[in-house]
């Protein structure tokens, strides 16, 4: 299984799947694309006959050039992984939340894009609170629905949770202010080992993208 993915410092489509699969401990293989340094990736995508884009995960004959459908692709592989929860209700929370992080949140995503490197402070927008006031309410569903044990979402890490990883580092990277519940969920994910390696990974990157390092003041 080979997972094809963009700048580890800048790429958020391409965090979650490795995330999840790192998290799960699925075993893959992986590639960088830095595509706006080299071409590779359109060479790739072209000989594929799918959108320059990444992520993309090959797996024998079977290539999935989407995160969800990636994600929900391993949920139905590694079912023993119950990367999606157990019980049906917490499951359609969490099938909603992760298609409502793939099709919305277009403020919080373009005035706030994920650097794992940075530490910024940009004063959020009217459109960036707002979606930050959803974040607040959908942790509450969360919050007050019947979960496993667990420090994330559905309780034990799962697909929801990489769904909205790349948030946690808009959060920290910018200063945005957050609910308490969101807070601490924030720390979990940033204590997993595997999003430190993403994190150390992401400083050795000798790649800048100049586009994102001007945005706001340094954090004092
Ligand atoms: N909806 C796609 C979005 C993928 C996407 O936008 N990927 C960006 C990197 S984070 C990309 O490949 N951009 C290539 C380019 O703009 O040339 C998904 O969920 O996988």
């Amino acid at each position: 299984m080979h997972l094809y993915i963009a700048y580890k410092n800048y790429s958020s489509w391409s965090l979650r799947p490795w995330l999840l699969m790192r998290v799960a401990g699925i075993d893959f293989d992986e590639t960088l694309f830095p595509f706006d340094h080299n071409d590779a990736l359109e060479r790739f995508a072209a000989s594929h006959r799918i959108p320059p884009q990444v992520p993309v995960l090959v797996d024998g004959g079977c290539v999935i050039w989407d995160s969800l459908a990636i994600m929900e692709y391993l949920a139905e592989r590694y079912p023993e992984h119950r990367l999606w929860p157990q019980d049906a209700g917490l499951r359609v929370l969490a099938r909603c939340a992760s298609a409502e992080m793939h099709s919305s949140f277009q403020a919080l995503r373009s005035q706030h894009p994920m650097n794992c490197r940075t530490g910024r402070q940009v004063a959020p927008s009217v459109d960036v609170r707002r979606e930050l006031a959803r974040l607040k309410t959908l942790w509450e569903l969360f919050g007050q629905a019947a979960r496993p044990a667990g420090e994330f979402l559905c309780g034990p890490f799962g697909i929801v949770d990489a769904m909205y990883a790349p948030v946690m580092w808009r959060v920290v990277g910018y200063g945005l202010e957050v609910s308490e519940p969101f807070a601490r969920w924030c720390r979990a994910l940033q204590a997993l080992p595997a999003m430190q390696a993403w994190l150390a990974a992401a400083r050795e990157e000798p790649w800048q993208l100049a586009q994102y390092e001007r945005i706001g003041e340094p954090l004092s």
